[in-house]
């Protein structure tokens, strides 16, 4: 067929815009917004061309690869699978399940292939699976499974009705928003503030987002907890709480108020770096507002203090009265109702940890930041193979760069992904699923965090090649190599007749078909995935309705205000707070995303990396002056476990005392199938982040805010010296 167009969604990122796919015979030829899309309207960021980049990618792998000495050759499905499946029985048989490890990346939630990555891990019976969660969204989760009873009650900001937003420690501008997805966030900022509202952006970096806004505090990176605290202090001792409704809603409202009866406007304020001032206006204005709203996401998530300042951006709008309002902090109703099942899913805290004791399981796995010694240190329980899936944890987490080298070590990895990356190029397989523009489906998570209830469907723009598989039949192929009983060829044949039944898409619509706009309630009205393929722009479902108390799984139906666990927490906090900074260190180092990259993977798509160099790391100009850095020279950056030389680029957006340098980047290493990144490849900020930093609570890595200094890079390249001013002899890799 030719010069047609499909409408289906970008899945690059949260927002899943909805885009319009023209294609000539096998080629896309355009993509552009689909103003018919019910939540994104027809917007889409430069990054949805890449939708079509990366399908007619030549460095993507269409077959599955297998490690011959330093490079990969094809290999077929069926020789790779048993071979695999050999190999991976013989080691579990002979090490036990732990054994084998598994790390699921970011990508696996934008396709509903998700679920037979869940499959995969449970047929493991491992405890040693990680998932990228634990460098983003594992503090938020953790702070709702306190307060909320379940971690998947996540309430996101009803941004298109509120009076007022607050933003903490996010860049929805450029991020489009996350757990509160919001394609067109640009607009949607500027509507708040032409029905009236206000918009104020709390970040120490003035954003694309703060630009939008009716003020921008430049907070110290870390310092939010102290600024909750005190806004909390003023919220409570001016009694400008709903107290109606908070005592409805939520437990622990007394508690709350001893526990911040001392957090003043001015003992906080050195510890936030905000003037006493404002904090007391920022607690006054929220009250005051008719509907308000704290927005915070991963600035804030990926610190010491992530859960402790979730958990408090979450109570300032209970007890204003915002949550589970319109215009303030809602939990969506999507078609697959998950939320409402939530509670019933076991959680744990805890109920293992790495072998060393240091990082403790939530909802079954460990913390990311474990995984490099589970597989290097000797012993019973060791991993000795890994299964990576849509991830690149290598340049995603902080590992002190001895990640690449583990990975190497193993007895077998296997990575199901479509590049040779910084990650899969030291796998024994590859194996690659067809593109995004191959695969036809409902995505089921993405809709519990939308800002308007919503069902989209994603059609097929091209037909998969034959003999290609999608990621599900990838996962459920090595499901049934590993469950495999003595009696091999059936069990095999067996399993293999049920999931090819089992497709995600009819497990989707089965959900869809039982949740809140299914058959059982709707009848003829119902949302089904026939009608959804009939309207190419999705189907509204509404506003986000009030949901509580019903949602709500604590015991006691109520919303706890004041864990007991956060409490001892935020007393460590407190006590830290007045201990000065790291000796010889004495800048703090945040990340920041750009429009065009995603994470680790658009780099090597030509459009995504025009223009300048973007890996640079942003510097006030005070700051710059003093060190003798001027704009374009290049920098070392040095943190107690790490350095990085990159290109300096002076800027009076970012607060004094902070520079921030993205993430994702560092595409030189030898070997990377990424031929077009392999010439923009910037560095590896994960190697200035020390693993063991990690969020309190919920042991999530903590990257954002990691004490640093500055020097100018020596012009001859080789090792960088420790500049004669500094204090020598910290540890330096
Ligand atoms: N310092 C610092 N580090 C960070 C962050 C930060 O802000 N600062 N942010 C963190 C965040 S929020 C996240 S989510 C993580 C992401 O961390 P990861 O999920 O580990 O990494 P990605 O860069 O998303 O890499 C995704 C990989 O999946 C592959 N892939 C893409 N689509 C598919 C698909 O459909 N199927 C399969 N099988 N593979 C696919 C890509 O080729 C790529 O290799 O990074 C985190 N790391
Ligand atoms: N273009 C683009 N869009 C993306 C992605 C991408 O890589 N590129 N990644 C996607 C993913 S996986 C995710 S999780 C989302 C993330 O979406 P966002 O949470 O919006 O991500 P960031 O843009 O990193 O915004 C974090 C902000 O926190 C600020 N910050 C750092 N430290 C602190 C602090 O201590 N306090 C405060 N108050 N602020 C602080 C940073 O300056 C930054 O502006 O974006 C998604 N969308
Ligand atoms: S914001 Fe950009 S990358 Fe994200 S879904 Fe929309 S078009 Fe795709
Ligand atoms: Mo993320």
């Amino acid at each position: 067929m030719t010069g047609r167009t499909v409408a289906r969604q970008c899945t690059l990122c949260e927002a899943h815009c909805g885009i319009l796919v023209t294609v000539d015979h096998d080629r896309v030829t355009r993509i552009e917004g689909n103003p018919d899309d019910v939540l994104s309207k027809g917007y889409i960021c430069p990054k949805a061309t890449a939708m079509g980049g990366l399908h007619h990618d030549p460095d993507r792998l269409r077959t599955p690869v297998r490690r011959v000495g330093d490079t990969f050759e094809p290999v077929g499905w069926d020789e790779a699978f048993a071979e695999i499946g050999r190999r991976l029985r013989a080691l579990r048989a002979e090490h036990g399940p732990h054994a084998v490890g598994m790390y699921m990346g970011n990508p696996a939630a934008h396709s509903s292939s998700v679920l037979y990555g869940i499959l995969l891990r449970t047929a493991l019976r491992t405890r040693n699976f990680f998932t990228a969660s634990s460098i983003d969204q594992m503090p938020q989760e953790f702070a709702a499974w306190r307060m909320f009873g379940s971690n998947v009650l996540m309430p996101v900001a009803d941004i298109d009705r509120t009076h007022r937003l607050v933003v903490l420690g996010a860049n929805p501008a450029v991020s489009n928003g996350s757990i509160t997805t919001m394609p067109g966030a640009k607009q949607r900022i500027r509507d708040v503030r032409a029905r009236g509202g206000r918009v104020v952006v709390i970040d120490p970096r003035r954003t694309e987002t703060a630009r939008l806004a009716d003020e921008h505090i430049a907070v110290r990176p870390g310092g939010d907890v102290f600024l909750l605290l005190a806004v909390l202090h003023v919220l409570l001792t001016e009694n400008l709480c709903d107290t109606t409704a908070v005592r409805a809603q939520s437990a622990g409202f007394d508690d709350l108020a001893a526990l911040v009866a001392d957090t003043t406007p001015e003992a906080m304020a050195p510890h936030a770096g905000v003037d006493a001032d404002t904090l007391r206006r920022l607690a006054r204005d929220h009250a005051a507002a008719p509907s308000a709203v704290v927005y915070a996401r991963i600035g804030v998530c990926q610190q010491t203090t992530g859960t402790l300042t979730h958990w408090l951006v979450n109570t300032v709008n209970a007890v204003t009265g915002n949550l589970d309002r319109p215009g303030g902090q809602m939990f969506t109703t999507p078609p697959v109702d998950a939320a409402r099942f939530g509670k019933y899913l076991p959680v744990g805290h805890g109920s293992w940890t790495d072998r060393s004791g240091t990082h403790k399981s939530f909802r079954g796995e460990l913390p990311v930041a474990a995984l490099t010694d589970e597989i290097t240190t000797e012993g019973p329980g060791r991993i000795r193979a890994m299964i990576t899936y849509a991830g690149n944890p290598v340049l995603s987490t902080p590992q002190r760069g001895r990640l690449a080298d583990a990975l190497r070590g193993l007895e077998l990895f296997l990575a199901v992904d479509m590049y040779i990356t910084e990650t899969t190029r030291h796998a024994d397989f590859i194996l690659p699923p067809v593109s995004a523009l191959e695969r036809e489906e409902l995505n089921l998570l993405f809709p519990i965090f939308s800002v308007r209830n919503n069902a989209r469907f994603d059609a097929r723009v091209f037909e998969p090649p034959a003999g290609a598989l999608e990621d599900w039949q990838i996962l459920a192929r090595l499901v049934t190599e590993i469950t495999r009983l003595p009696a091999r060829r059936l069990t095999g044949r067996v399993l293999d007749a049920l999931f090819a039944q089992l497709t995600p898409l009819r497990l989707t619509a089965a959900a869809v078909a039982t949740g809140p706009y299914g058959l059982l309630r709707r009848g003829r009205h119902a949302v089904t995935i026939r009608r959804l393929r009939a309207t190419p722009g999705g189907i509204d479902l509404g506003p986000l309705r009030p949901r509580l108390p019903r949602l709500i799984g604590t015991r006691d139906r109520r919303v706890h205000l004041v864990p007991d666990d956060f409490r001892a927490a935020l007393a460590r906090v407190l006590a830290e707070a007045d201990q000065p900074g790291t000796e010889g260190y004495d800048l703090q180092l945040i990340g920041r995303r750009h429009l065009r990259s995603n994470n680790s993977w658009l780099h090597n798509i030509p459009s995504m990396v025009k223009g300048r160099d973007r890996c640079t790391v942003l510097v006030h100009p005070h700051d710059a002056a003093r060190r003798g850095l001027t704009e374009g020279a290049r920098a070392t950056v040095t943190s107690a476990v790490g350095t990085v030389t990159v290109p300096v680029e002076i800027s009076t957006d970012i607060r004094p005392g902070v520079v921030a340098i993205p993430h994702g980047w560092g595409h030189d290493e030898p070997g990377v199938g990424w031929t077009v990144a392999a010439g923009h490849p910037g560095v590896n900020v994960n190697l200035l982040h020390d693993p063991a930093r990690t969020d309190y609570l919920s042991g999530a890595s903590a990257v954002n805010n990691t004490w640093v200094r500055l020097a100018p890079a020596p012009t001859d390249p080789g090792p960088a010296p420790v500049p004669a001013d500094e204090p020598a002899g910290q540890p330096v890799s």
